[in-house]
């Protein structure tokens, strides 16, 4: 696939995704956010373990949705902008393998709402997050008011929503906006570390979690423990459940997981 504004790397079993248009901090304009939504089409799946999403440069992961395109936009045509790139998120928040943000500076706007819609996120020590979009006559569109809620709590949530006013990476990590914080340089480093290490488990199991975790969340309890119980059985047509479990009853170390 030939792509002018993502970058796509492939590294083992490890995807490598790279927001790339530096002149404007990464921000999100119509052609990006198409080839985004292809690049996540075309991932390899029966190769592919775990996806990290990053932006290019040291000062920006992505600066928001593009300003520019959004001045213009009529009543109707907001909402089917903001249908449109909630759709492209969810793909991501869906895709069956774990997804981890690397945040490489700011993510502001529609680049907190691209992070939120990641299963993780780690950040470097320049990080800045928020929601300007108040300060711009606008909601958070691209689901800020819902998942910014759902991870760190509605009170949270809402001043930065109503405040418009950025936090650092040592708050976000403090209310749980990231997992955890380190030196620029440091950053790629520590999410491939983590992204080896979810590959290295059964790929199926990991899939199984993943979809159970984000199918349960809004869930009643009563139901959410059937859906994890419909993933649990699902482990158990896999060749790696037997072999992970015959090894550990025969106290060696299982071989490689073959995602069968
Ligand atoms: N859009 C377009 N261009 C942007 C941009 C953005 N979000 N952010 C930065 N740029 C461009 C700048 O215009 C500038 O371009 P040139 O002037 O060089 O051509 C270039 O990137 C470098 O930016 P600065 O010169 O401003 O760089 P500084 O280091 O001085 O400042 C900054 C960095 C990140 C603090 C500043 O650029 C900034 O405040 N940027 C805007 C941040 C922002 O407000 N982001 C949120 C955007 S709103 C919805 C759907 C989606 C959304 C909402 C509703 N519905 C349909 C309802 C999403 C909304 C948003 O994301």
């Amino acid at each position: 696939m030939v792509l002018e504004m993502i970058r796509y790397e492939v590294k083992d079993q490890i995807a490598i995704l790279t927001l790339d248009r530096s002149k404007a901090l990464n921000a999100l304009n119509r052609t990006i956010m198409e080839e985004l939504s292809t690049a996540l089409d075309n991932i390899d799946l029966s190769v592919i373990r775990c996806l990290i999403i990053t932006g290019a440069g040291e000062k920006s992961f992505v600066a928001g949705a593009d300003i520019s395109e959004m001045l213009p936009l009529q009543k109707e045509e907001a909402e089917l902008y903001s249908l449109w790139g909630n759709q492209i998120f969810r793909k991501i928040e869906t895709l069956p393998i774990p997804v981890i943000a690397a945040v490489n500076g700011y993510a502001l706007g529609g680049g907190c709402e691209l992070a939120m819609s990641c299963d993780i996120r780690i950040c470097s020590e320049n990080a800045v997050f928020g929601q300007p979009e108040t300060g711009l006559g606008i909601t958070p569109g691209w689901g800020g008011t819902q998942r910014l809620a759902r991870i760190i709590g509605t009170g949270m949530a809402k001043q930065i929503i109503f405040t418009a006013k950025n936090i650092n990476a040592e708050e976000a990590y403090r209310i749980g906006l990231v997992n955890a914080v380190y030196p620029s340089s440091e950053l790629m480093g520590q999410a491939e570390t983590m992204a080896k290490q979810i590959a290295q488990n059964a790929p199926v199991a990991v899939r199984m979690c993943k979809a159970s975790i984000n199918e349960g969340i809004d869930l009643p309890i009563t139901e959410a423990i059937k859906v994890e119980a419909k993933h649990f059985g699902n482990c158990f047509s896999t060749q790696d459940q037997k072999d992970a479990m015959t090894a550990f009853l025969e106290k060696r170390k299982p071989d490689a997981f073959k995602n069968q």
